[in-house]
């Protein structure tokens, strides 16, 4: 099972600055940690991190080849990018959206997600432990439906379609 791990703007600076909302756990932490549990679940992680919208909307667009489900915390462009929406939607693999604070008790603009109806599942307000969360609940889903792609992106497996799409 192979999984792709997007984190966006302003994320590399998790741990060195804003720790009483976003915590004290470093971007390469996280991103152990996951390797880690992707280790003990049997998926193969890949995981970047970028500032610009354009990359991750290039890198969503490529896991259409090989990739059985994605993770990501869009950060600030949860809120703006229909871009991302659109990708996720085109690649049409199990998605989940992982927020380390809970958008829904802050600004009224971090109140809406683009992502949200193109995700299977949103985590929001569990901190860094959200990722893990969203690793195990993924495999469980990816190994229930069969869901996946072949080399060339055609689906194939049970054929079932993960609820929420
Ligand atoms: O709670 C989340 O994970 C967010 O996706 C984080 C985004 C924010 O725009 C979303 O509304 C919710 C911000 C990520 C910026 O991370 C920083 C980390 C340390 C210092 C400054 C920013």
């Amino acid at each position: 099972m192979r999984i792709l791990v997007l984190h966006g703007p302003n994320l590399n600076l998790l741990g060195h600055r804003e720790e009483s909302i976003y915590g004290t756990a470093t971007l390469d932490t996280i991103d152990v940690s996951l390797i880690k549990l992707g280790e003990e679940l049997g998926a193969e992680l890949v995981i970047r991190q970028s500032n610009l919208e354009g990359e991750l909307v290039n890198w969503i667009q490529e896991a259409r080849r090989g990739y059985h489900g994605i993770i990501i915390n869009p950060a600030a462009y949860t809120h703006t990018s229909i871009a991302i929406r659109d990708a996720l939607a085109a690649v049409d693999l199990p998605t989940i959206e992982v927020h380390l604070s809970n958008i829904y008790r802050r600004e009224e603009f971090r109140r809406h997600s683009y992502v949200s109806g193109v995700a299977l599942a949103q985590i929001s307000g569990f901190g860094a432990a959200g990722y893990l969360l969203a690793l195990r609940g993924l495999c469980e889903q990816v190994s229930a439906t069969g869901s996946k792609r072949s080399a060339d992106g055609s689906a194939s497996g049970s054929g079932a379609k993960p609820g929420a799409r």
